[in-house]
C-alpha cells in the first residue's frame, strides 16, 4: 500500500546522512515529501544563517530521486497544518528528534529512524575550519 510519508529539515552542508534518511523515509511509503526550512526560520533557531542557500538545499532536494515533493517550512509552529496541507500519512524523522513530534499523532502516524552515525553538518563545518 502506498503512504504520503513527510519529514522536516534544514539539510544545509548536504551530507550521507540526509540521503539516508530521505531514502528510508521513502521507503516507508511510497512517496516523499519534504518541509525544508527557510534561512529566516534557521536565523531564529540557531542565530545563523545555514551555508547553502534556501534555494540551492531546495534544488538539491529537488533533484534527488526519491525525493517528490518539496516546500518551505516558514514556523515550527505550523507542523499540524503542513501535515494535513500535504495530506501526509506518517511523519518520520530522526531519533534526535525522538518524543518530540508526539503530539502529530493526532494527525498521523510518527516514526523516528536511527540517525547516520558520525557525519552531521555541524561536524563538517569544525573540521573545515581546522584545515
Ligand atoms: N540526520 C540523520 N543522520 C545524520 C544527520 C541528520 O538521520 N547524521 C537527519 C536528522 O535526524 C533530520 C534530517 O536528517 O531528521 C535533517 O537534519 P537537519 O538538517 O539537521 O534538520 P534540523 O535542523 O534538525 O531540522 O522542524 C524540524 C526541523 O526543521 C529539523
Amino acid at each position: 500500500m502506498s503512504r504520503r510519508v513527510i519529514t522536516f529539515g534544514t539539510f544545509d552542508v548536504f551530507h550521507v546522512g540526509h540521503i539516508n534518511i530521505l531514502e528510508r523515509a521513502r521507503k516507508e511509503g511510497g512517496y516523499l515529501i519534504v518541509g525544508v526550512s527557510s534561512d529566516a526560520l534557521n536565523f531564529s533557531k540557531k542565530q545563523r544563517y545555514p551555508i547553502y542557500s534556501q534555494a540551492d538545499r531546495i534544488k538539491i532536494l529537488e533533484s534527488l530521486r526519491f525525493v517528490d515533493e518539496v516546500f518551505v517550512e516558514e514556523s515550527l509552529e505550523l507542523k499540524a497544518e503542513y501535515i494535513q496541507d500535504a495530506k501526509a500519512d506518517l511523519l518520520v524523522m530522526g531519533d534526535d528528534w525522538a518524543g518530540k513530534f508526539d503530539e502529530m499523532k493526532a494527525y498521523c502516524d510518527v516514526k523516528y529512524l536511527t540517525r547516520t552515525p558520525s557525519i552531521s553538518t555541524t561536524e563538517i563545518i569544525e573540521v573545515v575550519k581546522s584545515i
